[in-house]
């Protein structure tokens, strides 16, 4: 058999940040997530996986992180971390970022499929739990939503 493969379109509802995701899963589990994005201030933005393929609202119906383990938010390396924590992408002084993420806890199959659910590009830097502030634990207090899209199938052969 080989690779599942998935791929997203990243749009900004006012904002310029567009870009193509491609999330590609081996054979032993490991899910690939590959692309670029533009359009984004210089510096580190939260990146995840929400919940929602609802963009009906922009990237506020996404709901919240992909969560189906009920733990708190954290960063990719963590075992306390919601399965939606991919972290931080960072853009150049040009404003584009170069994405590439091996993560081992989405999948595009069962109970962890991201399939139908939504990436979404944050303004502002992922704490990864550890800011101390009071949106630390849930979102990592990565700001506003400036970009996101609905995860689709590519292939399934
Ligand atoms: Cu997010
Ligand atoms: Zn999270």
């Amino acid at each position: 058999m080989g690779a599942l493969k998935a791929v997203v379109l990243i749009a900004g509802g006012d904002s310029n940040v567009r870009g193509t995701i491609q999330f590609v899963q081996d054979s032993n589990g490991a899910t690939h997530v590959n692309g670029r994005i533009s359009g984004l201030s210089p510096g580190l933005h939260g990146f995840h996986i929400h919940a929602l393929g609802d963009t009906t609202n922009g990237c506020n119906s996404t709901g919240p992180h992909f969560n189906p383990l009920k733990k708190d938010h954290g960063s990719p390396g963590d075992s306390e971390r919601h399965v939606g924590d991919l972290g931080n992408i960072y853009a150049g002084p040009d404003g584009v970022a170069e994405v590439s993420i091996s993560d081992r806890l989405i999948s595009l199959k069962g109970p962890h499929s991201v399939i139908g659910r939504a990436v979404v590009v944050h303004a502002d830097p992922d704490d990864l739990g550890k800011g101390g502030h009071e949106l630390s634990k849930t979102t990592g207090n990565a700001g506003a939503r400036i970009g996101c899209g609905i995860i689709g199938i590519q292939s399934s052969v």
